[in-house]
């Protein structure tokens, strides 16, 4: 099963593609530096912090988790948007729950293999949008889009998803992240383009 989600802009504004965007139907390639490379024997995904377990997950017993398929839009903060995007993967409160979150966590850190991190609030991330994904169009994602697993948050600019991520961390404190500390926005809604802060 398939379910669309491309609707969400609804709750954020009048059209589907946000103000200052221009639609591509392309799937640029943007990373702050190079492609890291993994190994499937020694990838582990980790969620720490404030939560009832701490998780070490290999690549398989990620792939065990409940999946789900979503067709998502997908909005960069330098003006591109991708509609229609197929992502399969673990949404974000399925992961939650798997740890068990304690009451004292309010933001998320994201955390990647290329030394990226992006945060958001609890809230933020607590829908079911918010997909770890492995898989792109029914493919293994790939690794220039962030294979073996990325994040994606169609609420949100892309820089909110973190590629190549290697672990969750769940706070009880805000933090900042690699771009919102180098003056990206925090909040980053596309429909109120909010790009930097
Ligand atoms: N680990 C990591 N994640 C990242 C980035 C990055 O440099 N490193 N770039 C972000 C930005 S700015 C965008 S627009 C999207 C781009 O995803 P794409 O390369 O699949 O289009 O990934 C986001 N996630
Ligand atoms: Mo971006």
């Amino acid at each position: 099963m398939v379910t669309d989600v491309t609707d969400l802009y609804q709750a954020y504004g009048e059209d589907r593609l946000p103000p200052g965007q221009r639609e591509t139907d392309r799937f640029p390639v943007l990373s702050k530096g190079g492609t890291p490379s993994w190994d499937r024997d020694s990838w582990k995904f980790e969620v720490w912090g404030a939560v009832d377990e701490e998780l070490t997950l290999t690549f398989d017993e990620f792939r065990d988790l409940p999946s789900e398929t979503q067709v998502q839009d997908f909005h960069c903060v330098t003006g591109w948007s991708k509609f229609d995007c197929e992502f399969t993967g673990v949404t974000f409160p399925t992961l939650a729950e798997t740890a068990g979150v304690t009451d004292d966590a309010v933001h998320v850190m994201f955390h990647a293999l290329d030394g990226y991190t992006t945060d958001l609030t609890l809230e933020e991330c607590m829908r079911d949008e918010v997909m770890f994904v492995y898989e792109y169009d029914g493919e293994p994602l790939p690794a220039d889009h962030g294979g073996p697993l990325r994040v994606v948050t169609p609420h949100k600019y892309a820089y909110k998803g973190a590629k190549w991520v290697s672990g969750v961390e769940f706070l009880t404190e805000h933090e900042l992240g690699y771009w919102e500390k180098r003056g990206y926005s925090d909040t980053a809604n596309p429909w109120n383009e909010e790009r930097y802060s």
